[in-house]
């Protein structure tokens, strides 16, 4: 049987092994390192279709709980799946709901079965297991779905985190027996384990017998700081199989993009940059602006003097400031599109890097403009 999702080594650089790759989905081929901007309920919060191809997003995120809620799986499969739905014919990918029920969902319950909680609009009760979870997600029709986990806090005792890898691994199994798609959908198997070496072994070697499209690392971006995140990736990638993606799960700040990547990670999400646009924050070559203070009022300058993406080429911090003053929706669209573009750029030049063999050095100079701390 064909594989729906591919991928091919195409380099490693040279001082770091950090890869260069080319992922191939039923909606395209695209080279990785990459960002995935997030569209949790079919939309790139602000962002039409149109303006992601341009900025050139290959690949965007939805998510399996909100959707399941509404519009519900079988109106989105009655619209033709979810690209048609929201008009989007590149790669999507859909987190499989589990990560969302731990963080909206109240009175949550977790069993060998699966998880039931009561939907964070009304209070109805709910259950998802991982079969219903890939059955949800082969309805919506994302080029790639992910298997239900269960992501622990990182500081969670020893014992429990045993119990719930084995569980999570159990699940993915469970996933996988329950696809209905084969031929035109990929499953990922999500590595949890948090900072604990034998766990995140376990986790990446009985995931990896059991052969998925592809691997997940979750659990990462919780609360620990970036060494324990470095470090998780340091012992986690290696056991993973060259000729898979991988993907670190709901990480999105420039440093800990280039620090994943130097670790051998080839795909990211966040919704770090339309979240912190919607309060006026910018992500930018010389670090964090917020356009929205009061020192910006008569800066008649972009918000980025080295970015040419549409917001800064014809746009002012003095306008933009003005839009989000007064509320005027189109300012959040204009941060938004500033900071999707920042992250989708970075990886493009970061890719340019594993080509040039100079990725340290441009780690060091984006790390020295931005003000992030080098170690
Ligand atoms: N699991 C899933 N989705 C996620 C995570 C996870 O561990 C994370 C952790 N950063 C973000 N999104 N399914
Ligand atoms: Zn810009």
């Amino acid at each position: 049987m064909d594989q729906p999702i591919k991928y091919r080594l195409i380099k490693k650089e040279k001082h770091t092994g950090a890869r260069l790759g080319e992922i191939t989905t039923p909606h395209g081929t695209f080279e990785t390192p990459i960002f995935m901007p997030v569209g949790t309920q079919a939309s790139v919060k602000t962002m039409a279709p149109e303006e992601l191809k341009e900025m050139g997003a290959s690949i965007i995120l939805a998510n399996t709980y909100h959707l399941w809620l509404r519009p519900g799986s079988k109106l989105v499969r009655e619209a033709g799946g979810l690209h048609k739905f929201m008009n989007w014919d590149r790669g999507i990918l859909t987190d499989s709901g589990g990560f969302q029920v731990f963080s909206l969902a109240k009175r949550r319950g977790i069993t060998e079965e699966g998880v039931t909680f009561k939907s964070h609009l009304d209070g109805q009760k709910m259950f998802l297991s991982p079969e219903k979870a890939i059955h949800i997600e082969n309805d919506l029709g994302p080029d790639i779905m992910m298997s239900l986990d269960e992501c622990p806090p990182f500081y969670e005792s020893y014992d429990y985190l045993k119990k719930s890898v084995a569980r999570t691994t159990r699940w993915a199994q469970r996933g996988l027996k329950a696809h209905r798609n084969p031929q035109s959908q990929g499953i990922f198997g999500i590595v949890q384990g948090a900072g604990y070496k034998d766990l995140r072994q376990q986790s990446a070697r009985d995931l990896v017998s059991l052969d998925f499209a592809g691997y997940s690392i979750g659990g990462l971006s919780v609360g620990e700081s970036k060494a324990e995140m470095n470090q998780v990736l340091d012992f986690t990638t290696p056991l993973l199989p060259e000729n898979k993606p991988r993907y670190l799960m709901g990480v999105g700040t420039a440093d800990s993009l280039i620090d994943g990547v130097i670790r051998g990670i080839d795909m990211f999400d966040c919704v770090l940059p339309t979240r912190i646009a919607r309060n006026g924050t910018c992500m930018t070559s010389q670090g964090r602006l917020v356009v929205k203070n009061a020192k910006y009022a008569h800066d008649f300058t972009p918000l980025d003097p080295n970015c040419d993406c549409y917001a800064c080429r014809n746009y002012t911090r003095a306008y933009i400031r003005h839009l989000l003053q007064v509320d005027e929706t189109f300012g959040i669209h204009l941060t938004s599109y500033h900071n999707l573009y920042y992250l989708v750029h970075l990886m493009s030049q970061v890719r340019q890097a594993i080509k040039d063999d100079n990725l340290l050095e441009f780690r060091e100079h984006v790390f020295e403009q931005y003000g992030f701390n080098q170690k």
